[in-house]
């Protein structure tokens, strides 16, 4: 008995030490490394009232319908009032959104980063998942994901987004790891 319960305890203990500790998500640069311009593209495809984009899923199944709209500025679109446009979009509900480009880290090291939205993201930064929300939210911090950056440079970044009703917002908080975590600045994002 002591024995088994012995072994609980052990695998209770590693379980916890391994969420602890988990090591930073390792990040893979773009290869060969890009030269973009500022912002982000962005493709949309908006329901309008009648049909719905509930959660992430669903976002997903209709971005295949997704057309090119206006580069998003880079990831601080705060939280809007009732009835303006999601991002770039000329709609205000019912939205998935499909965001591409790069993100750039001038040193190598470990680094936070937080997603922010209205409503639900996957997000991906040099091939690693650092926000997933699938359901709705108002305008809040996502998962803080640690990430390793092995060298300076551009990272592939690519959020699916969606907004369904109400207000709508989609940001990014980082910070390197014994520096200052805050608003991620446009000029660090590319396409
Ligand atoms: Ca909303």
């Amino acid at each position: 008995m002591s024995f088994v319960r012995t072994g609980v305890l052990a695998a209770v203990v590693a379980i916890v030490a391994g969420a602890a500790f988990a090591a930073p998500l390792k990040l893979q640069p773009a290869n060969p490394q890009p030269n973009p311009k500022a912002g982000l593209n962005v493709k949309y495809v908006g329901q309008g009232t009648q049909r719905k984009i509930r959660d992430l899923s669903q976002a997903k199944s209709v971005l295949s319908k997704a057309k090119p709209g206006k580069p998003l500025r880079g990831l601080d679109y705060a939280d809007t009032n009732k009835g303006e446009p999601v991002l770039t979009f000329t709609d205000p509900y019912n939205v998935a959104a499909e965001i591409t480009g790069y993100m750039r880290f001038d040193s190598p090291g470990i680094y936070e980063l937080e997603t922010w939205s209205n409503d639900g993201l996957e997000a991906y930064v040099g091939g690693q998942q650092i926000g997933r929300v699938t359901g709705i939210q108002g305008c809040e911090a996502n998962q803080r994901t640690e990430v390793e950056v092995p060298k300076a440079g551009w990272y592939p970044l690519k959020i699916i987004y969606f907004q369904k009703l109400g207000t709508s917002c989609l940001m990014m908080k980082s910070g390197k790891q014994g520096e200052k975590f805050t608003w991620t600045p446009n000029n660090v994002f590319g396409r």
